[in-house]
C-alpha cells in the first residue's frame, strides 16, 4: 500500500536554524503563504511531504481527477500577469494540468529554494520561554520559528478503513488520495472499488474502460450532476481575460466565492412545471451550480426534496436495470453531503462487466488474499481501489504532535471537535495560524480564494506585530467561544448539518460530530476578518512590549474589500447577518 510515497533524496538535516515562520505543506496554501511572507520581508521555511508542490493535486492522481469549480476561477488571483499568461485547456481542467499550474507558479515566483521536499513535520512545540515554535521533522531537522503556519489542506489525511484481513490481500491496494506517481494499469484486472463519493464517482467510469471486471462496493449512494466538461472556449477565455478582476470581484461577492447564475427564489413558489424547466436549465449547465436553481434548496426540506426527486429521475432514466438504479438513488437530502460532479458515472453501470454491490446493511466483513467479502459472498478481485475519503479538516493536524502553552496537545484541546477563532487560530497556541482551518469557509467556498484571503490576513497581522513590537498573538477565550457558538448556530440553519458527511466528521467511526466549516458565506466571513483587523485585531491579545494602540496598517488585505451582493446571498448568509456577528 501507499506506493505514492516518493523516494527520499539525500540532504543534511537543518539544525538550530531560525526562521520568522515555518509553513507546513507546499500545496496551494503553503506556496502562496511563502510568497506573501517573502514580499513582506519575513524569512520562511516550508516543509512538504511530497517530492513536489501541489498538495491535494500532487497526491490525488487517480484517473479522472479534475476540479469541479471552473478552472478560470479555481486559480490564484494575486497576480494579473499570472492570470493572463496561464491557459486552461478545459472548463474543468484535469489533475495533471492543475499540477502543471502549481509547478509553473513555483518556478515563476522562485518558490522552491525555501521548500524542503520529502520531509514530514512530526512535531511543533511552543517554547514559552523563547516565544518560539520548535519544529521537528522526519528528516532530523530541528529548527525554530516565531510563527507556525499550518497549510496542510482540509482533505489530505487519507482514510483507509481498518478492514479485517486487509494485510492479507495479495494484490495492490491504492487509496485515491495517495495515488502512485507512475499510474496504475487496470487492463486485464478484476478491480474492486470501495467508496462512491467524488473520488469514486470520478474514477469509476475510467477504471471501467480498462478493467476486465469492476465491482463497486457502495455504502451510501451520492447525488451527482453531470459536469458537461468541454475544451476551453477561446471566446469565453478572451472575454474573461479582458477584465479578469471583474470576474474575481463578482465571485468574491458570492457565498461560495464562485460566480455562477444563482436564483434566490424559494423552490415551492414555482409550479411543478416551472420547477421542472428550471431544474432542466440548471442540469444542462451542469456541475455544482445546479444548487443555485433555487435559493432555499439547502435550507428547506420540502424544497430540497423537489431537487432530489429530479436527480433520482435522471438516474433512473440512464441506468437500464431498475434494481441497480434503485441502489444508486440516494434517499437523503440533496447536496447534504458534498454534491458530486460526474462524467458518465451512471452510464458505467450499464456495462456488462461492471457490478454494484450494496454494503449499506451488510458491511464489508473482511478482505481475503484474493477478494472482498460481504454478506457471506467473496467477490474475487486482483486490485483494490479505496475511494474511502479523508479524516477531513483535522486529520492532518492529528498526524503532527502539536503542543501549545502549558504542554497542551492540540489533539486534547480538540478532542470534542475543533475550536478556533475565525478558523485562523486557537487559544493556547500563540503565533499558530491555520490556512482554511475549521471554523472558516474553507471547503464551502472556492478553496484558492479562501487560501489567498487567509494568507493575506496572516501576513498583514505578522507585519503589524513587527510594527508594534509584539512577540505573540493569541485569541482570547471569550472570542473563541463566541465564534464557535456562531459557527454552530449558522450551521444549524442549514440542512447540511443534518447528515452523516465528512463535514461533520461522521464518515469515520469515533470522530466527534461537529459541523466543521463556516457556512455563513465567504463575503460575510471576509468582512468579519477585515473588521477584526481594522479594530486592532479585536478578540486577540498581544504579548511582550506591544504598542497595542498603534492602528494596523493594511497591506495585502487591501484587496479583500468584498461587496455583499444581497440579491444572490444564500439564506444561510443572510441569516448569518441576522445572527449578531460577534
Ligand atoms: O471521499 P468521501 P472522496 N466501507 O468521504 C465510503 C473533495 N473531492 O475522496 O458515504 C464502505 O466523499 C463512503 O461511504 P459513506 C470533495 O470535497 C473533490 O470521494 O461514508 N464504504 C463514501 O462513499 C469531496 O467531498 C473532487 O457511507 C466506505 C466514500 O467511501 C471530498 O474531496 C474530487 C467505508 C468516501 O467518500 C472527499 O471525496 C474528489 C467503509 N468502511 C474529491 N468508509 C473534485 O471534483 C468510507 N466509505 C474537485
Amino acid at each position: 500500500m501507499n506506493s505514492a510515497m516518493p523516494k527520499q533524496t539525500e540532504r543534511e538535516p537543518e539544525i538550530d536554524q531560525r526562521f520568522d515562520a515555518v509553513v507546513v505543506g507546499a500545496g496551494f496554501a503553503g506556496m502562496y503563504m511563502l510568497h506573501c511572507l517573502r514580499q513582506q520581508g519575513f524569512s520562511a521555511r516550508v516543509y512538504e511531504a511530497g517530492d513536489g508542490v501541489g498538495g491535494t493535486w500532487y497526491w490525488n492522481r487517480y484517473p479522472g481527477a479534475r476540479c469541479d469549480v471552473e478552472s478560470l476561477q479555481y486559480s490564484y488571483s494575486f497576480s494579473e500577469e499570472l492570470d493572463q499568461e496561464w491557459h486552461w485547456s478545459e472548463k474543468y481542467s484535469p489533475q495533471p494540468e492543475i499540477l502543471a499550474y502549481a509547478n509553473h507558479v513555483a518556478d515563476r515566483f522562485d518558490l522552491r529554494r525555501d521548500i524542503r521536499f520529502e520531509t514530514r513535520v512530526t512535531a511543533a512545540t511552543f517554547d514559552e520561554a523563547a516565544n518560539r515554535w520548535q519544529i521537528e521533522t522526519d528528516r532530523g531537522d530541528r529548527v525554530s520559528a516565531r510563527f507556525c503556519i499550518m497549510a496542510v489542506g482540509c482533505l489530505s489525511a487519507a482514510n483507509i478503513p481498518p478492514f479485517e484481513g486487509i494485510d492479507e490481500f495479495e494484490g495492490p491496494i491504492h487509496h485515491t488520495g495517495e495515488w502512485p506517481q507512475e499510474g496504475v494499469d487496470f487492463s486485464g484486472k478484476r478491480v474492486g472499488v470501495i467508496g462512491t463519493g467524488s473520488s469514486g464517482i470520478q474514477s469509476i467510469p475510467i477504471i471501467a474502460q480498462q478493467a476486465e471486471t469492476l465491482t463497486v462496493f457502495q455504502r451510501t449512494p451520492n447525488y451527482a450532476v453531470p459536469a458537461w466538461n468541454q475544451e476551453m472556449d477561446p471566446e469565453y477565455e478572451r472575454s474573461i481575460k479582458t477584465d479578469y478582476p471583474a470576474l474575481r470581484a463578482k465571485a468574491r461577492a458570492r457565498p461560495t466565492g464562485i460566480f455562477f447564475p444563482f436564483n434566490i427564489k424559494p423552490a415551492l413558489e414555482d409550479t411543478p412545471e416551472e420547477r421542472e424547466r428550471q431544474y432542466q436549465t440548471y442540469w444542462d449547465r451542469g456541475g455544482l451550480p445546479f444548487l443555485g436553481a433555487y435559493g432555499d434548496l439547502l435550507f428547506e426540506k420540502d424544497a430540497n426534496e423537489t431537487a432530489a426527486e429530479f436527480a433520482r429521475r435522471k438516474i433512473r432514466a440512464v441506468v437500464d436495470d431498475p434494481d441497480v438504479a434503485d441502489l444508486l438513488c440516494p434517499d437523503d437530502i440533496f447536496g447534504c453531503k458534498r454534491l458530486c460532479v460526474d462524467t458518465g458515472y451512471y452510464e458505467t453501470y450499464n456495462l456488462p462487466h461492471v457490478k454494484l454491490v450494496d454494503v449499506s446493511k451488510k458491511p464489508i466483513e473482511r478482505i481475503t488474499k484474493g477478494g472482498i467479502v460481504t454478506d457471506g459472498i467473496e467477490y474475487e478481485v486482483d486490485m483494490i481501489v479505496c475511494a474511502t475519503g479523508f479524516a477531513a479538516m483535522t486529520g492532518s493536524f492529528e498526524k503532527i504532535k502539536i503542543t501549545g502553552r502549558d504542554g497542551l496537545p492540540l489533539t486534547r484541546k480538540w478532542e470534542a471537535g475543533p475550536r478556533t477563532y475565525l478558523g485562523l487560530s486557537t487559544v493556547g497556541f500563540p503565533n499558530f495560524f491555520m490556512i482554511t482551518g475549521p471554523g472558516s469557509p474553507s471547503v464551502l467556498a472556492n478553496m484558492i480564494q479562501s487560501i489567498e484571503q487567509h494568507a493575506d490576513w496572516m501576513v498583514d497581522c505578522m507585519s503589524h506585530m513587527r510594527d508594534i513590537g509584539a512577540e505573540t498573538i493569541e485569541p482570547t477565550q471569550k472570542y473563541e467561544d463566541d465564534w464557535v457558538e456562531h459557527v454552530n448556530e449558522v450551521a444549524a440553519i442549514s440542512l447540511r448539518s443534518t447528515c452523516s458527511s465528512w463535514y461533520v466528521g461522521a464518515n469515520i467511526p469515533g470522530r466527534p460530530r461537529v459541523f466543521m466549516p463556516y457556512i455563513g458565506g465567504f463575503p460575510i466571513y471576509v468582512q468579519k476578518c477585515n473588521e477584526v483587523m481594522t479594530n486592532g485585531y479585536e478578540g486577540f491579545s498581544f504579548e511582550a512590549g506591544a504598542d497595542t494602540n498603534a492602528p494596523p496598517k493594511i497591506r495585502n488585505t487591501d484587496r479583500w474589500h468584498v461587496e455583499l451582493d444581497m440579491d444572490v446571498l444564500s439564506p444561510a448568509a443572510v441569516a448569518a447577518r441576522r445572527i449578531p456577528m460577534i
